[in-house]
C-alpha cells in the first residue's frame, strides 16, 4: 500500500518532491532535540490543488498526514512519530505573496512565507506586519497561524490570532474552504477561521491566509533596565503603561541565569546590567511623533522609575542597531539554553498581578524538591506569559535527568500555575509534548467540546494526530 501511495504522491507533486531515502533529520527532528521521528516520506507540494490531491490520496489510503513550515515547534508539533508510517507534508514551497492592499491594509500570503519575508514585504510597501518572534528567519505563518504564536508585540498588536482576517483552507476530506476574506466585520455564523487558528494542523491545512497590516510609527526606542526583584519589574510594567500608552510595544522580563547563558555562549554579544540584578527588563517604544518625542517620554519613564526604587539602574539605546542589539540579547536566550543542553520549557500564562507571589512560591517549591536545579526564567511580562524553564543541575547529565525528573517538575510547575489561576500554555501550544497533560488542567467540558470538533472536521483522526488530543485509550473509550 505504502509503495502505491509513494508513486501516486510522486504522480501529485512531481519527484523530486516526495524525500524518502537519505538524512531527513531536518524534517523528521524537532528544533529542540526532544524527537527523532521517522516519516513514510516527506512531500513538499506546490499549489493548493496539490494539496488536495494529497490529502485526498493519503485518505484513501488511512494515512496520516503531519503539516509542517519552518519546523520551529517548541511542543514537538510538526514532525512525525517513529512508526515511518506518516506522512510529512511540508509548506515551504507555497511561498507565494499573492496580494497587497495597501488601502484595506491587509496582505495575503501563502502558508509556507517565511514570517522574516512577510514582515520585509509589508515595509517594503511603508507598512509594518507587526508579528515578531527569535524564529521569525525560519518559521512560517502556517505554522505561526496553526499555532497562534505570540512573540514580542503582542502587548500592542496581539497573537497570530488577532491579526489575521482571513484564511484558506484543506479540510481533510480534500476540500478547499475559500475563506481569505481581508474583512474586518463578518457576523454570518461560527467564526472557522478561529477554529483553524490554533488547531495545530489537527483540523486541516491552513495553504493561505491574509493578514493585518498597521502604519509604521515614526521612531522605534529600546531601553534596557536592571530591576531588583519581578514584583519591582510588574510596578515597571505598570509605569510604562501610563506613561507611553499604546505607545508601549513590547515588555520583556529576563531572569539573570537565562543572560548569564547568553554571555556565556554568545560572548560576542555584550549582555548590559546582567550582574547587577535579579531581573533585567527590555521594552520597546512606538511612538507616533518622532525619536525626539519617543526618548523624551522613555527618559521621563526611566527617571520616574529609577525614583522609585523599581529600577536599579537603566540604558536607553542611542540608535535603532544599538536597540537591535538589545533585543538580539533577549532573542539568544533560547539557542543559549539549547547550547546549554536539553531542557525542560514552561510555556505559561498568569495574570500579571499574580506573577511575583508564583515566583517566590515555584522558586522556593522547586529548590526544596530538586536540589541543584537551574531556573531559566525569562518572557513577555507585559502578556503574562512566563517562559519558566529549567535545565538540570550543573554538571548532571540532562537526559538523565529529563528521563528521571521531567515529569515531576511539569507537575510542581503546572500545579502552581492552576494555584495561581493560569494556563498551561500560552504561545507555543500544546504539540505532542502537552497532548498527555492537557487533560489534567483543562476545563472537562472544553476538552469535551473540543473533541467533539476534531471528530466532525477529521473522523479518521488522520490530522496531526496525537497533538493537543491524546489519542483516548482504550480504557478511556469503553
Ligand atoms: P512548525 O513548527 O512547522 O509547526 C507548528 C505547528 O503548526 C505544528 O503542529 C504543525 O503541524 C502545524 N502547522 C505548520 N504549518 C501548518 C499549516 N500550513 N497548516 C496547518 N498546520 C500547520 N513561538 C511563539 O509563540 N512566540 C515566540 O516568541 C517564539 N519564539 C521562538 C524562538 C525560537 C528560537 C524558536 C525555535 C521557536 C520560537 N517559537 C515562538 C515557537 C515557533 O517558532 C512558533 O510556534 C512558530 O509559530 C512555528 O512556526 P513554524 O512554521 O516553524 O511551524
Ligand atoms: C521566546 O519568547 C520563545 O523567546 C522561546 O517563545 C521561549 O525558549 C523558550 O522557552
Ligand atoms: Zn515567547
Amino acid at each position: 500500500m505504502s509503495s502505491v501511495l509513494l508513486q501516486a504522491l510522486q504522480t501529485i507533486v512531481g519527484e523530486s518532491h516526495v524525500l524518502s531515502h537519505g538524512d531527513l533529520s531536518a524534517y523528521e527532528r524537532d528544533w529542540r532535540g526532544r524527537m527523532q521521528g521517522k516519516a513514510l516520506c516527506v512531500v513538499k507540494p506546490r499549489t493548493t490543488a496539490e494539496v488536495v490531491q494529497v490529502v485526498k490520496a493519503c485518505a484513501a489510503a488511512g494515512v496520516a498526514i503531519v503539516p509542517q513550515g519552518g519546523n520551529t515547534s517548541m511542543v514537538v508539533g510538526a514532525v512525525p512519530d517513529t512508526s515511518g508510517t506518516q506522512v510529512l507534508l511540508n509548506l515551504q514551497r507555497m511561498n507565494q505573496l499573492r496580494a497587497l492592499d495597501k488601502a484595506n491594509l491587509t496582505l495575503t500570503a501563502e502558508a509556507g512565507c517565511v514570517l522574516h519575508h512577510i514582515q520585509q514585504a509589508a515595509s517594503d510597501a511603508g507598512l509594518l506586519f507587526p508579528l515578531s518572534l527569535a524564529s521569525e528567519g525560519s518559521c512560517t505563518i502556517g505554522g505561526n497561524l496553526a499555532s497562534n504564536a505570540g512573540g514580542t508585540q503582542v502587548l500592542r498588536y496581539g497573537n497570530a490570532r488577532d491579526l489575521c482576517l482571513g484564511l484558506e483552507v484543506v479540510t481533510a476530506q480534500g476540500e478547499v474552504w475559500h475563506g481569505l476574506s481581508g474583512l474586518r466585520k463578518d457576523n454570518t455564523g461560527y467564526d472557522l477561521r478561529d477554529i483553524f487558528i490554533g488547531s495545530e494542523g489537527t483540523l486541516g491545512i491552513i495553504t493561505a491566509a491574509t493578514l493585518k497590516l498597521y502604519p509604521q510609527p515614526a521612531a522605534e526606542l529600546t531601553a534596557w533596565a536592571a530591576v531588583p526583584s519581578m514584583s519591582a519589574a510588574v510596578q515597571l510594567l505598570g509605569l510604562a503603561q501610563q506613561h507611553l500608552g499604546a505607545g508601549l510595544t513590547g515588555f520583556e522580563v529576563m531572569g539573570q541565569f537565562a543572560l548569564q547563558l547568553v554571555n556565556t555562549h554568545f560572548p560576542a554579544l555584550h549582555v548590559p546590567l546582567w550582574q547587577t540584578a535579579a531581573y533585567c527588563v527590555l521594552l520597546s517604544h512606538s511612538d507616533t511623533e518622532s525619536e525626539t518625542h519617543g526618548n523624551a517620554q522613555l527618559e521621563r519613564l526611566l527617571e520616574e522609575a529609577l525614583n522609585q526604587g523599581c529600577a536599579s539602574d537603566a540604558v536607553v539605546a542611542n540608535s535603532l542597531a544599538q536597540g537591535r542589539q538589545l533585543w538580539q540579547v533577549r532573542e539568544s536566550i533560547s539557542s543559549a539554553q539549547a547550547a546549554e543542553g536539553l531542557n525542560i520549557k514552561h510555556d505559561i500564562s498568569l495574570p500579571v498581578s499574580a506573577i511575583p507571589d508564583f515566583v517566590a512560591h515555584t522558586d522556593a517549591l522547586l529548590a526544596k524538591e530538586v536540589a541543584g536545579v537551574r531556573l531559566v526564567n525569562f518572557g513577555h511580562l507585559g502578556d503574562g506569559n512566563l517562559h519558566y524553564n529549567v535545565q538540570c543541575p550543573a554538571g548532571t547529565d540532562a537526559s538523565a535527568f529529563l528521563a528521571t525528573q521531567e515529569h515531576r517538575i511539569n507537575t510542581l510547575v503546572y500545579d502552581a500555575v492552576m494555584k495561581f489561576s493560569g494556563s498551561i500554555s500560552a504561545e507555543h501550544g500544546v504539540g505532542s509534548l502537552k497532548a498527555d497533560t492537557l487533560h489534567l488542567y483543562k476545563d472537562p467540558v472544553a476538552l469535551q467540546l473540543m473533541r467533539s470538533i476534531k471528530q466532525a472536521l477529521d473522523p479518521q483522526n488522520l490530522m496531526n494526530p496525537g497533538r493537543v488530543l491524546a489519542v483516548p485509550s482504550v480504557a478511556a473509550q469503553v
